[in-house]
């Protein structure tokens, strides 16, 4: 699914960039629905997880559009997140769309703030360019092979707000499809241009971790009733232990009512 070349550049660099992966119809599709949920959504978007100064966000995403389980199921991108992880789940889906004629970059930082631990890596991201990623509209920076250092940005260098001297620009056309190792330094920068930059972030974890958001919860029951056993896996609605796990974290994190 992925060659020895691309996984070797993933091990090394802490991502994979793969263009064109998304089909046109599924990144219409993706497009259409997502402007559906902002319209829908307005004020509420993203209060699920969280709301972000600067951009637009949803969340909760799977529970929301059939495009979206087909978009977590994307073979390629699953065979990156085997790679990274091992035995995966879903963690979360959301869309974030920084705002035209934003001021400041992200800080850098790590997803779910993780350090690898004695097992290894646990945490893996993808990024779905919905737009073209320029070097004026808010692409997201990335420290190449900064997922090996074993440090956060925000422990490591004085100001995580600030450029970092290895940084670069991750650039590319809309249904281009990021594959990273979550623990590499990256953030979102400024949108220097009049449009959305719009993005979605397909979010995995090692099994035996708590998921970001508790996806047994969140899904409505008439969602949950016609997902298939690879979905069901992907998002371990029938895992036990997934329960205790990521039951407590939704509970804690406050965005279970
Ligand atoms: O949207 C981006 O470019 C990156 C966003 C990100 O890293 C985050 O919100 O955690």
């Amino acid at each position: 699914m992925l060659s020895s070349e691309q996984l070797a550049a993933l091990d090394r660099d802490g991502f994979l960039v793969l263009p064109g992966l998304l089909s046109e119809g599924m990144l219409e599709a993706l497009r259409k629905r997502v402007e559906e949920l902002f319209e829908e959504e307005g004020e509420r978007a993203g209060g699920e997880f969280k709301q972000e100064p600067g951009a637009r966000r949803l969340a909760n995403c799977v529970d929301k559009g059939e495009v979206f389980e087909e978009a977590i199921q994307i073979p390629e991108i699953l065979a990156g997140k085997a790679h990274i992880l091992g035995d995966y789940k879903l963690s979360s889906l959301n869309v974030r769309s920084t705002n035209p004629r934003t001021e400041a970059d992200q800080p850098l930082h790590v997803d779910m703030n993780a350090l690898p631990d004695e097992r290894g890596y646990w945490v893996a991201n993808t990024i779905y360019m919905l737009d073209d990623f320029t070097g004026e509209n808010g692409a997201t920076r990335v420290v190449p092979g900064s997922h090996k250092w074993g440090k956060r940005p925000q422990e490591a260098m004085g100001d995580p707000f600030a450029e970092h001297p290895e940084q670069i620009l991750v650039t590319g056309k809309a249904g281009t499809v990021v594959i990273c190792n979550a623990h590499v330094w990256h953030g979102g920068t400024a949108n220097r241009t009049g449009k959305q930059r719009r993005a979605m972030h397909g979010f995995f974890c090692r099994r035996d971790k708590p998921q970001q958001q508790y996806q047994k919860r969140l899904l409505r029951a008439e969602t949950q009733a016609r997902l298939g056993p690879e979905l069901r896996r992907i998002l371990a609605l029938d895992d036990e232990r997934n329960d205790e796990l990521s039951r407590e974290v939704a509970v804690t994190s406050g965005f279970l009512k």
